[in-house]
């Protein structure tokens, strides 16, 4: 293949990874928060995710973002001690996976800790907000997904206001590229994404899902989490554990829309539908 044409296929260095983006991956959810799973200790939590983790490789995952602070609207923060806690043990079991392990925290120390610990990519809802978080992964070689969010867990979808949203985050999340880029971190480990339902209201998940063109625009791949969220209950009026079908059009909308990573709880579906979409595409 010419050179010119390698460079215009997108590739994401993820660790000791390199994920082709020609086509749409997907990455399936593990949580390693108490309120996931029923009750049961801290051994229970790390069975149940390993083993759903290696369902997800069967059902042919690209990758596993595992997670062990729940971001939801009005969640309660963990600890970075304790968040290690639960994220250790799955990366000592998981870190020879033959897909990148990305873990979704928003706390330097965590960050560090895991990227030693085998971890692939960080992915920070926070969007890399702190300098210490874009030191703590300047100089590493694992993929970084920034992430635009709008307040605090806790409180940030409390009335959420912008004048121009897709104007916004992409702004946003333009200039936090530049800022990694700024410390030596190269193109091929960012993704961008506009954070469905962290601080935006219904119309303003609307509007970026719309036009993610914009975001695309921005340069790095775009991944984007759209799985089971509230704005999926609003379409379909459908309660949480049965949105799987809204969940997976919404990804097939979003790739279509130029999305290449999508962050799901159906991987199998998910997978099933982006084959499809796929198989009807001509190649980049
Ligand atoms: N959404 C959640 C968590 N992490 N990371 C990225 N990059 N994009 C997202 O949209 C995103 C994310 C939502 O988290 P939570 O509500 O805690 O639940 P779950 O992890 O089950 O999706």
């Amino acid at each position: 293949m010419p050179p010119e044409r390698a460079e215009q296929i997108p590739a994401l260095h993820c660790g000791r990874f390199r994920l082709d983006l020609t086509c749409p991956r997907v990455m399936g959810i593990v949580n390693l928060t108490p309120d996931s799973f029923s009750d049961g200790g801290r051994f229970e939590r790390l069975d149940l995710a390993v083993n759903r983790a290696r369902q997800m490789i069967e059902e042919g995952v690209d990758l596993i973002d595992v997670g062990a602070e729940s971001t939801r609207p009005g969640a309660v923060e963990v600890s970075a001690e304790e968040e290690a806690a639960r994220l250790l043990p799955f990366l000592a079991v998981m870190r020879d996976a033959s897909v990148p392990i990305s873990v979704d925290t928003r706390k330097p120390t965590v960050m560090r800790l895991v990227i030693d610990a085998g971890a692939s990519m960080i992915n920070d809802v926070g969007g890399f907000a702190s300098a210490e978080a874009r030191h703590a992964v300047a100089d590493v070689d694992c993929a970084l997904c920034i992430m635009h969010m709008r307040g605090e867990p806790g409180t940030m979808q409390h009335d959420p206001h912008y004048d121009d949203v897709v104007g916004e985050v992409t702004i946003f999340l333009g200039a936090r590229v530049a800022a990694l880029r700024g410390l030596g971190v190269a193109n091929d480990r960012l993704l961008v994404d506009p954070g469905f339902g962290f601080g935006k209201a219904f119309e303003n998940n609307l509007a970026l899902l719309r036009d993610l063109a914009a975001i695309v625009s921005i340069g790095p791949p775009v991944l984007v989490g759209l799985s089971r969220k509230e704005m999926i209950g609003t379409i379909t009026g459908r309660s949480i554990e049965d949105r799987m079908a809204g969940s997976v059009a919404a990804a097939v909308v979003a790739v279509e829309r130029g999305a290449r990573v999508v962050r799901v709880h159906d991987v199998a579906a998910t997978v099933d539908a982006l084959r499809v979409w796929s198989a009807t595409r001509r190649t980049l």
